[in-house]
């Protein structure tokens, strides 16, 4: 059950509105089910968003109703973003936020797919 279970899945969120392409994306890859594109506040040389096209608010939410192809679809584009992109030559970080307490901004599952640089501790202190 997604964190923000209280509340209906927003078609105005910014993803929703990229998807329906309302708004620009610089698009790194896409697939039936899946878009990468980058992030428009890059936190390293490398920051990458996955999103899958279906309507998910959250990496729960996405595990519970997802189908499997979509499931597996968006997998797998994390892995083929991370190679295209170089990010797997010295190391790279995945992160998705999931609700407030993680600071999630956008209510549309995504994969942060960090690297081209030292990352630093896994969280700050
Ligand atoms: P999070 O805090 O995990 O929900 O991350 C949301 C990310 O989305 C944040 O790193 C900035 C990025 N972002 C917000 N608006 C846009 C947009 O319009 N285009 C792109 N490419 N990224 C966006």
């Amino acid at each position: 059950m997604p964190i923000d279970a209280k509340l209906p899945y927003d078609d105005g969120n910014i993803f929703a509105r990229i998807l329906r392409g309302e708004l620009p994306n610089k698009t790194v890859m896409e697939s039936e089910h899946s878009l990468a594109f980058h992030d428009i506040n890059p936190l390293a040389p490398i920051h990458v968003l996955v999103i899958p096209k279906g309507a998910y608010v959250s990496w729960d939410d996405f595990a519970d109703q997802a189908s499997d192809a979509e499931i597996a679809d968006l997998t797998r584009m994390v892995g083929k973003v991370a190679v295209a992109v170089g990010a797997d030559t010295q190391g790279y970080r995945l992160l998705s936020n999931v609700g407030k307490r993680a600071g999630q901004e956008v209510a549309h599952l995504h994969v942060h797919i960090f690297g081209g640089a030292p990352l630093g501790p896994m969280l700050a202190s």
